[in-house]
């Protein structure tokens, strides 16, 4: 068990050949184990830092020797990221003086960071709440800009402050109940009820809105995991390679070419697509094949979308009729390819896909804007107004909206039928802890733990 009030290190930057890495320091020991390690330019220990200023000079080991020529900077509590006392050292990059110099910091009092150690103390000691927290992983992973921008949002607070205008008309509620069982000869039953009615009907809206900005969220976050089927030779491949811009999948012509996925990630139009090219379907003795289409086919279920690809100059044929029932269920684009050929492909009985059907030429570089045209209308058309609309990217935010507004259906069913106000008030109190949990109010160790664990050493 760690203790939280430790002085922890860690290196804040990746190691590789990189100008400059940092190290980082942060607790009570941080500045006296700076002071021990450092000599200015003059081969001097110094006193102490001025609190938010380069210092330069170098670090030397318990024997004198020097390790590095460094810039240090002390920043001391409470504005600090932590809200400790933070030393940070600039070092030359490369893996060997970031790791001596690190390897000397532990011969101090101090231990390794855990990973999103220093983050976690940001939340624990109030700098931050937890939404911002996850909003800062959410940043250091982001693949896309508007993924990116929909993190700083939160970063800067704009869910928490919703979320804490929630929890503040929450508590006036309960302020009114508790008055009410509390000086019941007054006798405002009547007003309060309406009010907490009102109210609740407002903040249930305001929490599904919240809820159907998730998947949008979701999307941009993880990208909309696209397959691309149909049986051999259709251009699968010819069509993975045309929208990541580059030859990733091998194409021949001889059917059968593509044996296992190929998984790639490619933004179009600001849309993260997380693209799929599998192995045409088609019954097989080659084992090799057989288990590409194995494969092919156990994808179907976790797509958000699939690329259903057809070959214009051959008539329809079993597989293409059996991959059709597959995917009966999912979010697909039909994809007639090879339109620069004799058109064989007849689709006069499914009459509901004909209508649908986009006509490509991959060769001919024909009508593959209308294959992003098309995605961009079934995933986003006229939802989502990224700049101004607040937008949940996080599961666990999500479900914990889910919850609070359940617990306001609730509140709403008893008023309608006419229930005791106790039992109002017990789901009002579990709405506003639903909501706590979201910024980070009362929750478990455990939480905290694993929140934090998905953050990289040094950050
Ligand atoms: N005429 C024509 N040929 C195309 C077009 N797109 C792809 N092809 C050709 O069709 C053949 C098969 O293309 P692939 O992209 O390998 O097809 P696939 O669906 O990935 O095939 P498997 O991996 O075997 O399932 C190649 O010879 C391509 O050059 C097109 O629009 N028109
Ligand atoms: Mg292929």
């Amino acid at each position: 068990m760690t203790m939280e009030h430790d002085t922890i290190a860690a290196i804040a930057t990746a190691l590789g050949n990189s100008g400059i890495n940092v190290i980082r320091i942060s607790g009570d020991e941080a500045l006296e184990i700076a002071l021990n390690i450092f000599v200015n330019k003059n081969n001097e220990k110094v006193k102490s830092f001025k609190n938010r200023y380069l210092t330069y000079g170098m670090i030397v080991d318990r024997d004198g020797k020097v390790i590095d020529e460094v810039l240090v900077s002390f920043m001391q509590k409470p504005n600090t990221f932590t809200r400790e006392d933070v030393i940070e050292i600039n070092c030359h990059g490369g893996i060997l003086s970031a790791k001596k110099i690190l390897d000397l910091i532990m011969t101090y009092n101090c231990r390794m960071a855990e990973q999103g150690e220093f983050t976690k103390r940001a939340f624990l000691n109030g700098r931050i709440d937890l939404t911002q927290a996850e909003a800062i992983i959410d940043i250091i992973n982001a693949k896309t800009q508007s993924s990116h921008e929909i993190s700083v949002s939160h970063l800067e607070g704009r869910l928490s402050k919703q979320i804490n205008e929630l929890i503040e008309r929450i508590i006036n509620l309960l302020a009114n109940i508790e008055v009410n069982i509390d000086f019941p000869e007054y006798d405002e039953d009547v007003i309060t009820i309406n009010k907490v009615k009102e109210e609740s009907i407002n903040m249930l809206n305001k929490i599904e809105t919240l809820i159907n900005t998730a998947d949008t969220g979701k999307i941009y976050k993880e990208g909309i995991k696209t397959l691309i089927i149909g049986k051999p030779n259709v251009g699968k491949s010819s069509l993975m390679n045309f929208l990541l811009n580059e030859n990733r999948a091998i194409v021949t012509e001889i059917p059968g070419t593509t044996r296992d996925t190929i998984e790639e990630q490619v933004n179009i139009n600001g849309i993260p697509l997380n693209i799929i090219d599998t192995a045409g379907i088609r019954k097989t003795e080659d084992e090799v094949e057989k288990i590409g289409v194995e494969k092919a086919l156990n994808k179907i279920n976790e797509a958000d979308l699939i690329m259903m690809v057809l070959d214009s100059s051959k008539e329809l044929e079993e597989e293409d009729i059996e991959i059709l029932k597959l995917i009966e269920n999912k979010k697909v684009i039909y994809i007639k390819n090879k339109t620069d050929l004799e058109e064989k492909l007849n689709l006069d009985e499914y009459k509901n896909i004909e209508e649908k059907v986009i006509n490509i030429s991959v060769l001919k570089n024909e009508g593959l804007e209308k294959i992003t045209n098309t995605i961009q209308s079934m995933f986003f058309e006229g939802k989502i107004d990224l700049e101004n609309d607040l937008i949940i990217n996080n599961a666990r935010q999500k479900n914990l909206l889910i919850n609070a507004a359940k617990n306001l259906e609730e509140v709403l069913n008893s008023i309608d039928n006419g229930m005791s106000i106790d039992f109002i008030e017990i789901d009002l109190k579990s709405c506003m802890e639903n909501l706590g949990l979201i910024v980070g109010k009362a929750v478990s160790d455990d939480l905290v733990d694993k929140i934090f664990s998905d953050f990289c050493i040094g950050k």
